[in-house]
């Protein structure tokens, strides 16, 4: 094992700030008078980044030369957020960087902030695999994130003038990128279509098409673990850059299209995380950034082999398929195995389920892939015949073990007609998990019950995380600082469970008092972000109500803003006394996927029912609402550490886990949520009486379901809703226009598949609770005290430890 070298730091302030001018003279070619924060920016990610590279050689040569099994996570997303102050914070030079910039004359927030945040990743999930690898370099696992350099990350939001989402692309490299290493002499070729044919009684694939995919590397560092791990996203680059001819024939669209061709496919993050569209690009991008992975890392481990000794790759490397895109990573190492390097189908088999696990990150049926079989068979010839084959083992597997034969044709892979990603993952691999206590059970119990039947030793949980790295002290500084004194120790930083020292100070007034200065302060700090961002004027003595997150039916935007319209109403018609009302500040934030009728109506409606509130003076310094445009990572990290109250009110069963709730919960927000995903853990924790529980249980759900839910009954029975529910379709918030909410309306009056009505009266009911607690400053920050303290199981580093025991088994470097 390679000596560990500890990072160039620490580096003197001065010194750094000769970094970073040297970076602008040579590499950037402007001078420091010239430079703007967007120079010094790109100079200050490359200055850090040279501090980091010997430790990111010690870690790749230790990886290979180790005995320790590296996790490779395949991801087709990952939402990293801005890199330029986690890079800092983890190579120990956040103050050399502050001290230098100012010396060359800048704001350190200025710079921080020059940085563009990429956005190659939906929500949750890709957030998910970046708190993932940040935790696995922290505690020095040797891990590969593997996943798409998409050319437009996740749509940028705007709102017409309808307050209508319009979707704009999200050109994040049209400026210097500072953190890949683009390896062109590294890359990967990946092929697609073409035949199958016999060869001297073998199969031999013959594609139609190529592309080359090239290997984009960003450093992963740890925190204070002196390890740098390696996100390697793969670029699609043609072989055919120029078709000369063509072009000499004036054929100048013919000339460039095998190169579009090419890079269309990483070219963009599709917009959706549940529904399903472009299934064909999407498909090729599954596959392309899979088979490059693979490939490379039989090259990182076999280096220069001809013939490597394949037996030994799950011994080298254990393979993550974070949901089911990158599934077709099964079939492939088949044929990597048994194609090109010559071995039998049963030790290929034996090799590959010993190497890939799955996990599942929905219950909703509709985002569980299914491909059709003839597209596959269009772009994949090979793999299809492979996947009937192992359709057809499986099969006789479980007529071995009893398995009747119905729910054999229940549980196939292969239907004929169709593949089942899901399916294929759960037999193809070694584990499966779901990602919360809850979900993890209604996975066994539902979703894959004849799987679990029938191998029940698969199934496992491992309840999600967040760094608190990122989400607490880069988010939120002036809590950690008082996390820190309050412990008297900032070793919570990689050991979140030390938050539970906190708890007893929940009795000390001095110090709840303090907790809740910090929390004003960053209220504060968000008034100034919200104007200088949104330019909208924010009253930060009401409390800061918060519902972000996509745009989803069962995450039951609909039911917050009915909620919000009630509360309106009542002030306008004295139903409530307005001298009573809690003057509250409602945030909302989320993306619809450009093609969800129903999402985007809600986001017009939101909107409108802000455009009408706020210019209302009937409920001026009551009630406010703002649809803040453009969710993000930096929206995140300024809106959390400001919210007093986080909304959590999917339909129980529906949220997988939510990530948001926890990031909430360890700056301090007490939650409004049902039963649903992580949240049921975080009320264990923090303790019933700290979380405001309302709504139906995953049981009560169920049974309303069978019994038939007729939901234009709980418009009937409260006059709260039913009031709401009218001044939409009046036409309140359409000037007058009736129709414009029509099919939103009919949908919830007729159908609301995901009971947004059967919840109303007890999510209106315990908002006296909240506002009751609101009243007692001391006594809700004693209660936001505890959800700090006791959330610190979680962290992802916790998760990552999971992973380690329950599915990896492997562990850090010597
Ligand atoms: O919807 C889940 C969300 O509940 C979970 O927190 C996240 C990370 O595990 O994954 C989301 N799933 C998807 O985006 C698609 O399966």
């Amino acid at each position: 094992m390679t000596e560990i070298t500890a990072p160039k730091s620490p580096v003197t302030a001065e010194q750094f700030a000769d970094e970073i001018r040297e970076q602008l003279k040579y590499a950037q070619g402007v001078t420091v008078e010239q430079a703007t924060a967007a120079d010094v920016y790109v100079a200050a990610a490359k200055a850090v980044r040279n501090h980091l590279q010997d430790a990111w050689f010690t870690t790749q040569a230790d990886t290979v030369n180790g005995n320790t099994k590296a996790v490779g996570y395949l991801s087709a997303e990952f939402l990293m957020g801005k890199q330029l102050e986690n890079a800092l914070l983890n190579a120990g030079l956040t103050d050399q960087f502050d001290a230098a910039v100012e010396a060359l004359g800048f704001q350190p927030k200025d710079i921080v902030d020059a940085e563009y945040e990429p956005g190659l990743g939906n929500g949750g999930l890709g957030r998910l695999a970046a708190c993932f690898i940040d935790s696995l370099a922290s505690l020095g696992v040797p891990a590969f994130g593997y996943g798409i350099q998409y050319r437009y990350g996740i749509f940028k939001q705007q709102f017409d003038e309808n307050g209508k989402q319009v979707e704009t692309p999200d050109y994040w490299l049209s400026n210097e990128e500072p953190w890949g290493h683009i390896d062109y002499n590294r890359d990967q070729k990946v092929s697609f279509g073409g035949e199958v044919v016999e060869e001297n009684g073998k199969k031999v694939w013959k594609p139609a098409w190529s592309v080359r995919a090239v290997p984009v590397d960003y450093l992963v560092p740890g925190y204070k673990s002196q390890r740098v791990n390696t996100l390697r996203l793969w670029t699609a680059r043609s072989y055919d850059e120029f078709d000369l001819l063509a072009f000499n024939r004036s054929e100048y669209m013919e000339a460039v299209e095998p190169k579009v061709k090419a890079e269309n496919i990483s070219k963009i993050l599709y917009p959706e995380d549940s529904t399903k569209v472009g299934k064909e690009l999407r498909l090729e991008q599954q596959y392309f950034f899979v088979s490059a992975s693979l490939h490379d890392a039989i090259r990182v481990f076999y280096p220069g082999q001809d013939k490597p000794d394949l037996t030994t790759f799950p011994d080298k490397i254990t393979f993550q398929l974070n949901d089911t895109h990158p599934v077709i990573g099964i079939p492939e190492l088949m044929r990597i195995l048994i194609d090109e390097y010559g071995y039998d189908w049963d030790t290929a088999w034996t090799i590959t389920q010993k190497t890939f696990n799955y996990t599942c990150h929905t219950l909703l049926p509709e985002a569980l892939e299914v491909w059709p079989s003839s597209l596959i068979g269009e772009l994949l010839p090979r793999h299809l015949e492979i996947i009937e084959k192992i359709s057809d083992q499986f099969k006789a597997e479980l007529k071995d073990k009893g398995v009747a034969e119905n729910t054999i044709n229940d549980m196939a892979i292969y239907t004929g007609d169709a593949v089942r990603m899901a399916y294929l993952a759960t037999y193809g691999g070694s584990h499966v998990n779901g990602v919360a206590e809850l979900h993890s059970q209604l996975l066994k119990d539902v979703t894959l019950k004849n799987f679990s039947d029938a191998y029940p030793d698969k199934f496992t949980n491992v309840t999600n995380g967040v760094t608190p790295r990122r989400f607490i002290k880069l988010a939120n500084p002036a809590l950690s600082d008082l996390i820190t004194e309050g412990l008297g120790t900032d070793k919570w930083l990689s050991d979140l469970e030390l938050l539970q020292g906190l708890a007893p100070l929940a009795q000390d007034d001095e110090f709840v008092k303090k907790f809740a200065a910090v929390k004003q302060a960053n209220k504060h700090s968000f008034v100034g972000f919200a104007k200088d961002h949104y330019g909208i004027d924010i009253d930060e003595n009401t409390m800061f109500n918060t519902m972000v997150k996509r745009l989803h039916e069962y995450k039951r935007q609909s039911l917050k803003i009915l909620a919000v319209i009630s509360r309106y109403a009542g002030i306008k018609n004295g139903t409530i006394n307005a001298d009573d009302v809690l003057p509250r500040t409602v945030f909302f934030g989320a993306k619809a996927a450009p093609g969800y009728y129903l999402a985007k109506m809600t986001i017009q409606l939101i909107n409108n029912v802000s455009r009408v509130v706020n210019n209302d003076p009937d409920v001026k310094g009551k009630l406010a609402v703002h649809m803040l445009p453009n969710y993000n990572i930096e929206m995140a990290q300024n809106l959390i550490p400001a919210t007093e109250l986080d909304e959590q009110i999917s339909q129980a069963g529906k949220e997988a886990s939510g990530t948001g709730n926890m990031k909430f919960a360890l700056n301090g927000a007490l939650t409004v949520g049902t039963l649903d995903g992580a949240n049921v853990e975080i009320r264990e924790r923090v303790g019933a009486e700290n979380f405001f529980l309302f709504g139906m249980n995953v049981d009560e759900v169920e049974s309303l379901y069978a019994t038939g839910y007729d939901p234009a009954k709980y418009y009937e029975a409260d006059p709260r809703l039913k009031q709401a529910i009218d001044l939409v379709a009046g036409g309140t918030f359409s000037e007058g226009d009736r129709n414009a909410y029509a099919p939103l309306v009919a949908d919830w009056l007729t159908k609301d598949w995901f009971m947004t009505l059967a919840d109303f009266s007890s999510y209106a009911n315990i908002q006296a609770q909240i506002e009751e607690l609101y009243t007692h400053p001391l006594d809700w920050n004693r209660k936001a005290i505890l959800n700090v303290a006791n959330s610190g199981f979680f962290s992802s580093d916790r998760s990552i430890e999971d992973y380690l025991e329950r599915i990896w088994h492997t562990g850090p470097l010597a």
